[in-house]
């Protein structure tokens, strides 16, 4: 591996940053590959190609969507040509030779989960790094992941989850492969910068990235016992509460019933066209779904940082964040008898709050 640091490594990998840059910001395919292939013809390592280019542009696209400089068509051309270039250097650069690969490693995401390249980037680093790999790609219902997994028996199985929304599925499949005596190492941001999803729903271990992700399986991880699959509320007491169910039960009718409150107490949201209408009623689903989760997780965290999240890409697209308070308000109103979730909607209302009494930025030119 280069170290990014060292004149080579740094001088090389820099460069095919900029330029895999420019080259999606203008959605040219060809120039981003250049870019890469050019790296690597000039000794860069595929690995650092990998995690230190690629993936850094992926997050900077993620973040020119997330501050409104990049359309959803432009991340999507962007993730496209990454996910592309990817397949390209997998069929050019081969993988050690070795008699017995390092271990067999089920790479697959968690139902329901479409955030496909951060997994396939961990698979092409643990084939590179001599692993035999099965990539599955996006979204796995858990049955048939289960199925899969009697007849090719790997070492361990990779689950990757970016949206906290699928933390549940995820738990259900954590179980359900340990039940079957395979270990499971958990992975991406779903799981938290710290990994305590991970540990919260017991898988075997955890990594924050592909590197460090490399090394565990390197060592091994033990064995799970297997036998019968653990109950969700085993592992997690406090859904003994009930709240998680039937706050997921009721999520159509409280999403209508928020939108009805809305119009009744926004007057502005009457003249609202379809188009926006629709964007509202995704928003709040979006927010009963959070809501949700965190019941699940038992994390106030997972709700307050997805409603600062939210009112940050609110602000970036000129709306201000204070359109969520009131649907907090009427969630508050239609779940009041429910102690924990009222506990989550007060934390989430006072993380506005405090937004709306944060010091202004200072502008250009302001004293600092
Ligand atoms: C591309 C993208 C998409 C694409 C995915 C296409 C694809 N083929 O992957 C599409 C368009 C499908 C998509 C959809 C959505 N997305 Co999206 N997406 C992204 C984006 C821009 C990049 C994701 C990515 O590739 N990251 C790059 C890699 C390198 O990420 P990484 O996590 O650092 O990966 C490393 C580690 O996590 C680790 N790792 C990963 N997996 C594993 C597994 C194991 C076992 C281990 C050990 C380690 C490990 O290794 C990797 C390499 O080191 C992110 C923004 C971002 N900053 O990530 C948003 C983002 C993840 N998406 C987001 C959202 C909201 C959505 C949608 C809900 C949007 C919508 N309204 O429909 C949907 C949900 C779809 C679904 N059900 O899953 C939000 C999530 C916000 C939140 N609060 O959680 C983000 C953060 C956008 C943002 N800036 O706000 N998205």
């Amino acid at each position: 591996m280069t170290d990014v640091t060292t004149a080579h490594g740094d001088g090389t990998l820099t460069r095919a940053r900029e330029e895999l840059w420019r080259a999606v910001c203008a959605r040219d395919e060809d120039a981003a590959a250049r870019a890469v292939f050019t790296a690597l013809d000039d000794g860069a390592d595929a690995e650092d190609v990998l995690l230190d280019v690629i993936a850094h542009t992926q997050r900077e696209v993620g973040r020119a969507w997330a501050e409104n400089r990049f359309t959803v068509a432009q991340e999507h051309s962007a993730t496209a040509i990454h996910e592309r270039i990817i397949a390209a250097m997998a069929h050019r650069v081969p993988a050690p030779a070795a008699e017995t690969p390092a271990t067999t490693v089920t790479v697959a995401c968690v139902d329901g989960e479409w955030h496909a390249l951060p997994a396939r980037l961990l698979a092409e680093v643990l084939r590179l790094r001599g692993h035999r790999v099965d990539f599955l790609g996006a979204q796995i219902p858990t049955p048939h992941l289960i199925s899969h997994l009697h007849t090719t028996a790997p070492s361990a199985v990779a689950l990757s989850s970016s949206l906290p929304l699928r933390l549940p599925a995820a738990h259900t499949a954590i179980t359900a492969v340990q039940a079957i005596g395979i270990p499971v190492v958990a992975g991406g941001a779903a799981f938290g910068t710290d990994g305590r999803h991970a540990r919260l729903l017991g898988a075997d271990a955890w990594a924050p990235d592909a590197r460090t992700a490399a090394g565990l399986l390197e060592r091994g991880l033990p064995r799970p016992a297997g036998g019968a699959v653990r109950h969700s509320v085993d592992d997690l007491p406090h859904l003994a509460d009930q709240e998680y169910t039937l706050v997921t039960r009721s999520k159509r009718q409280l999403v209508r019933s928020t939108l009805a409150g809305l119009e009744e107490r926004l007057p502005a949201m009457r003249a609202y066209s379809e188009a926006q209408r629709e964007r509202t009623a995704e928003d709040v689903m979006h927010i009963v779904e959070f809501l949700a989760c965190a019941l699940y997780t038992d994390d106030g965290d997972l709700f307050t940082g997805f409603l600062d999240w939210t009112a940050d890409i609110l602000e970036a697209r000129r709306v201000p964040a204070g359109v969520l308070d009131p649907a907090l308000v009427l969630l508050q109103e239609e779940l009041k008898d429910f102690p924990r979730t009222l506990g989550l909607l007060g934390r989430g209302r006072d993380t506005l709050r405090r937004r709306d009494t944060r010091p202004p930025v200072p502008g250009p030119g302001a004293p600092v």
